[in-house]
Order: structure tokens, then sequence, then C-alpha cells
């Protein structure tokens, strides 16, 4: 298990990679090139200052997080082909860097979705993200990025970008005649088109899933159980089209068993990477974020960690969205605090388990 921590690029985190480097047992980080649209390339000098940097600062970088998948791919347009050939471009520049793992996702228009970003926890005065699906109710689409975008401390946020979310309504009127099966041709166009490049270059391509881990707003999303990802990793059967599992996600849904999940693709060497972190489900898709140990949530952090060792040990896990705790001000779930936290209860685990197994 290798672990890292996600990080924004110089100019767009205030969080430095000295600090990261500073936290128990971090071996790298995931990385974004925060400034890029989906669709865009990332030419080999700018990959190759990004990674540089990082190892500059004693750190890895072999994973890459948020390399988006343009609109049109998802939606199957003529355009689509334009992109691809892009997403191949950037591919190949990330692998000459030295780059192991490409995380992506494929979720139709919003992205991961909260209808609070700051909600405070009533027993300790913390807050986090925070998600009731009868919040929705009285809101549209735009009412949600509006909202979003007011509520981010003047940060960016992955999936969240203007650009993309411009032509909104166009788009989501684009949506209302794809079907479930329409998403799963284009998925398969896309995966086509890439994993090639990725089986010559030797990335890992790793799909994020839905968040929350149901359809919303009626649009067709495909990427939110174990069922799903069965379907995802036969529409191209290769070791480089892998699962980014990330455990908040998933475990927004009680009905998706993580540690099975994790035990079944790990076996598979299908996962490519992870996000691990806890969630507390409130009700009928209703959740808020929670501190990663496992008496602060819903999920059993020991029996995770475990799965991983048993199943995927050599994998890249990053602690995900943290609370908001001792006066931080930063990007609504990328504090630093509390994902440090995170960060040496899971290494704490992993410590545990190892030792325990001998
Ligand atoms: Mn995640």
């Amino acid at each position: 298990m290798k672990m890292t921590f996600r990080w924004y690029g110089e100019g767009s985190d205030p969080i430095s990679l000295r600090q990261i480097k500073q936290i128990p047992g971090m071996t790298g980080i995931m990385g974004v090139l925060d400034d890029k649209a989906a669709g865009e390339v990332w030419s080999y000098d700018e990959c190759r200052a990004y990674v540089d940097h990082v190892r500059d600062a004693g750190l890895e970088c072999e994973v890459i997080e948020s390399v988006n998948v343009h609109e049109d791919i998802k939606m199957g347009l003529p355009t689509r082909d334009r992109y691809i050939q892009n997403y191949c471009e950037t591919v190949r520049n990330l692998a000459k860097t030295g780059v192991k793992v490409i995380i992506y996702n494929f979720m139709p228009v919003l992205d991961w979705l909260r209808t609070d970003l700051a909600r405070e926890i009533p027993e300790d005065g913390s807050n986090s993200l925070y998600f009731d699906e009868k919040d929705l109710g009285s809101m549209t689409p735009m009412d949600i990025v509006n909202n979003t975008a007011k509520s981010t401390n003047g940060f960016s946020l992955p999936g969240w970008e203007p650009a993309r979310l411009a032509e909104l309504q166009k788009t989501l009127d684009i949506y209302r005649n794809i079907s479930t099966e329409d998403m799963l041709k284009n998925f398969q166009y896309f995966l086509k088109g890439v994993i090639p490049t990725c089986e010559e270059t030797g990335i890992r391509l790793a799909c994020h899933p839905d968040d929350p881990a149901w359809p919303i707003f009626g649009l067709p999303r495909i990427t939110h159980s174990q069922e799903d990802y069965d379907r995802i990793l036969s529409l191209y059967d290769s070791p480089c089209n892998t699962v980014c599992l990330c455990t908040g996600s998933l475990g927004s849904d009680p009905a998706n068993n993580i540690p099975a999940m994790i035990r079944h693709f790990g076996k598979m060497d299908r996962i490519g990477a992870m996000h691990v972190r806890n969630v507390k489900q409130l009700g009928y898709h209703h959740f808020r974020e929670a501190s990663h140990l496992s008496s602060d949530g819903s999920l059993d952090m020991y029996e995770i960690m475990k799965a991983v060792y048993e199943s995927c040990p050599d994998t890249y896990i990053r602690p995900d969205h943290g609370r908001m705790i001792w006066d931080e001000k930063g990007r609504p779930g990328y504090g630093l605090y509390d994902r440090a936290l995170g960060a040496c209860y899971l290494n704490g685990l992993w410590e545990a388990i190892r030792k325990n197994d001998r």
C-alpha cells in the first residue's frame, strides 16, 4: 500500500508539498493540473514540470487525478474522436514522466454532488460535506451549480470547472435522450479509443464511481455498484481498465458492501487506486462525511484496510475528503488537518494488520 495525498498544484493548493511531506508515512501525492479544461491536452513540458516539482519535495507522483473526459465523449457526439485523440496524447505525456495511474470518471455533467459543503457536525462543531435528497426537491440543477460555486471559499473544485458548466442547460437537454445503454456504448467507445494507448505506455486507467452512488436528476449514471463495475470491466478486458475504488462515494449507498467489493476487484487485479474515507449514512439518500475513524461513521475502516491487505496490498491509497477542523479555512473536503489525521489512522490500521499477520 502506498499512502498518498491529493494535491492541486502550486498556486492552486494552499497546502504545501513540505506540509504533505511532514505527514508520517506519506510517500507521494495524487496530482492534478488544476487549470486544464476537459478535453485539453496536457503537454509533455507541463507534465514534466509538475512531476519534477513534486519529486524535488521528496514525494512520488505516480497517480494523476481528474484527467476529465470531455462531455462530447460521454454524450457520444461526432466531435468525440478529436477529444479521444487528445486524451491519448495526455496519457502518453504523463507516462513519459513516470506516472502509472490516471483516475477519471464517467459521470454525466454534474460530477459529484452535495446539498451543503459545510454542514456543522453537532457533536463537535466541525463541519463537512453533506447530502440530503429531500433538499434537492425544490432545486434545479442550475441552483445546485450556483450554490456549490458560492460555497467553495474561493477555490476551484474538481468537476465544477466553470467552462464545462457554462452550457449546462443545453447539455442537460441532450442527456434527456441518452439512455443507460447509450451511455454504456459511449463508455465502450472511449475505452476502445484510449486503452490501447494505456497498454502501450503502461498506464492504468482507474474509473472513479458516481458520488453519491445513485442517479441524480434522471441523468444516466452507470458507475455506482459492483454490478456496474463488472459491466464496465467487461466493456474492454484489459489489465489497464481498472477501478478507482472510492469507499466514501460507494459507501453513500448502504447496499454496497465495500470490503466485499475490494476483495472482488482486488483479486481480479483491477483496482488501480483507492480513495479511503468514512461516511455517515443518515437515512434514505441522506449522508454526511465523517472523520476517518470507524466509530464516527457507517463504514468499518478496519475491515476495509484488511480487505486491501488481503487482496490488493500494493495499491495506491489516499485519505479522501476531510472535515474542516481546528478553524482551518480551505477547499471544502480538502483541508490539511483532518486528511492528515485520516492518513495516520489508516497507516495505524495497516501496521496492526500487517504485524498481526506475522
Ligand atoms: Mn473519491
